[in-house]
């Protein structure tokens, strides 16, 4: 018998890479999308199956983690073998303009999940994967940020989380459903939001090479990630849910690095040297040389410069995390390493934006331009 997923947040950036992972396993996956007015499943195009193919094993359904009859509706019909809650509202910098929408589809939409779950006697059969995150940990308690470090969130989105962090544990030992919490730091790949930091650099750097933009405006350059790739991540959110016992397990490389720094490996992987000088709302990023001969970047150019209105209210200064309890239990190991997850990006913005360009270049306008 192949076993059934359910996936929200099918349409995300891990959505899609969970996808196809349990396709590759055999999985039967469920996703949950949100109506919207244009077409918004672009990364899992490449997956599609024919809806009226008996034998398909993706299907999506119509949903929204805001309506709990919806999420009721599903999970009876498809009869989960295991839920992984993905589906939010991600970004910590927009949760601070919409703080309401996001503790509801942040955190209420989980308790919707587990709830669900319980009402339809699910609870001995369904396994929950919830999507926590290591913006709990917010305000440095102690570093590196383990299972035990305490939590002290620092934004709407963080708070939601917090409140879906501790649900799903409660649910776990009320109930004795099978609920796990992933706290994972920051995963990255070519398919993230072209609003979080990492993709807003590797998509300026390629589009600057290329003279397709001025200047990059970033906010706080002293934040420090610890970046790993989705593709990695993906597979231990698979692994947590295929343990004898359910727990909580933090994921992370281990490895923490600048903003600052991550824009210097972006444009030197395109052979650009990016230098800074200047402090706080001042600083600036110029070129300091170029050795590609298929880019000309002029040599001094001012390509990075701070703009306030990407500050934060109260921000994550520091994130490290520490994955001992995931390498010895979950056998979790990633592949990616940070040199390895810029080369990837940018090589995929560059491919992106040769085709822009060339569109561009035939008197057609560049989209996306808004962030
Ligand atoms: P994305 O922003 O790429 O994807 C979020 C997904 O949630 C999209 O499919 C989105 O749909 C969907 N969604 C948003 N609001 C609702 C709603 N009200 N009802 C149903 N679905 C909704 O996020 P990621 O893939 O990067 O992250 C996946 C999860 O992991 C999120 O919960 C995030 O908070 C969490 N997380 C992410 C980390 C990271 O570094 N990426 C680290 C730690 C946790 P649509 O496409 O229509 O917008
Ligand atoms: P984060 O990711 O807030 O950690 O949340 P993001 O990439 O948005 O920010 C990382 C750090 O970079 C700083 N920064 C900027 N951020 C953005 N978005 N845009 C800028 O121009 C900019 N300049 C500097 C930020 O201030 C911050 O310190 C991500 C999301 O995926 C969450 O859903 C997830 O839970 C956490 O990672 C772990």
């Amino acid at each position: 018998m192949k076993k059934i997923a359910l996936l929200t947040g099918i349409t995300g950036q891990d959505g899609a890479y969970l996808t196809e992972l349990l396709l590759s396993k055999g999985y039967e996956v469920h996703g949950i999308k949100r109506r919207s007015s244009l077409f918004n499943t672009d990364r899992i195009d490449h997956l599609y199956q024919d809806p009226h193919d008996e034998n398909k094993n993706l299907i999506l359904h119509y949903g929204d983690l805001s309506d709990s009859t919806n999420l009721i509706r599903i999970i009876q019909q498809v009869q989960p073998d295991e839920i992984y809650n993905l589906g939010a509202m991600s970004h910590v910098k927009v949760s601070f303009d919409t703080p309401e929408y996001t503790a509801n589809a942040d955190g209420i939409g989980t308790l919707r999940i587990l709830e669900a779950v319980r009402l339809l006697g699910l609870a001995k059969k369904t396994k929950i994967y919830q999507a926590s995150t290591s913006e709990l940990y917010g305000l440095v308690q102690a570093v590196p940020q383990s299972e035990t470090t305490p939590f002290y969130p620092r934004s709407p989105y963080a708070v939601a989380k917090l409140y879906a962090y501790w649900i799903t544990v409660n649910y776990r030992e009320a109930y004795g459903i099978y609920a796990c919490n992933g706290i994972l730091f920051n995963h990255e790949s070519p398919l993230r939001g072209e609003t979080f930091v990492t993709r807003k650099i590797t998509r300026a750097t390629a589009k600057i090479a290329m003279n397709l933009q001025e200047k990059l405006y970033l906010g706080n350059l002293d934040a420090q990630r610890d970046w790993g790739h989705a593709k990695d991540y993906v597979e231990a959110m698979y692994l947590i849910l295929q343990q004898e016992v359910a727990e909580d397990y933090v994921i992370a490389t281990g490895v923490t690095t600048r903003v600052r720094e991550f824009v210097r490996l972006a444009f030197a992987e395109l052979g650009i040297e990016v230098g800074f000088k200047g402090e706080g709302i001042n600083e600036k990023g110029y070129v300091v040389s170029c050795s590609n001969p298929d880019f000309q970047v002029e040599i001094g150019k001012e390509v990075v410069a701070v703009d306030e209105k990407y500050f934060r209210p109260t921000e994550v200064e520091l994130l490290i995390g520490d994955p001992t309890k995931s390498k010895t239990k979950l056998g979790w190991e990633p592949k990616y390493d940070l040199q390895g997850l810029v080369k990837e990006m940018v090589a995929a913005d560059v491919d992106l934006f040769r085709r822009e360009k060339l569109l561009k270049d035939s008197g057609y306008a560049i989209k996306n331009q808004f962030e």
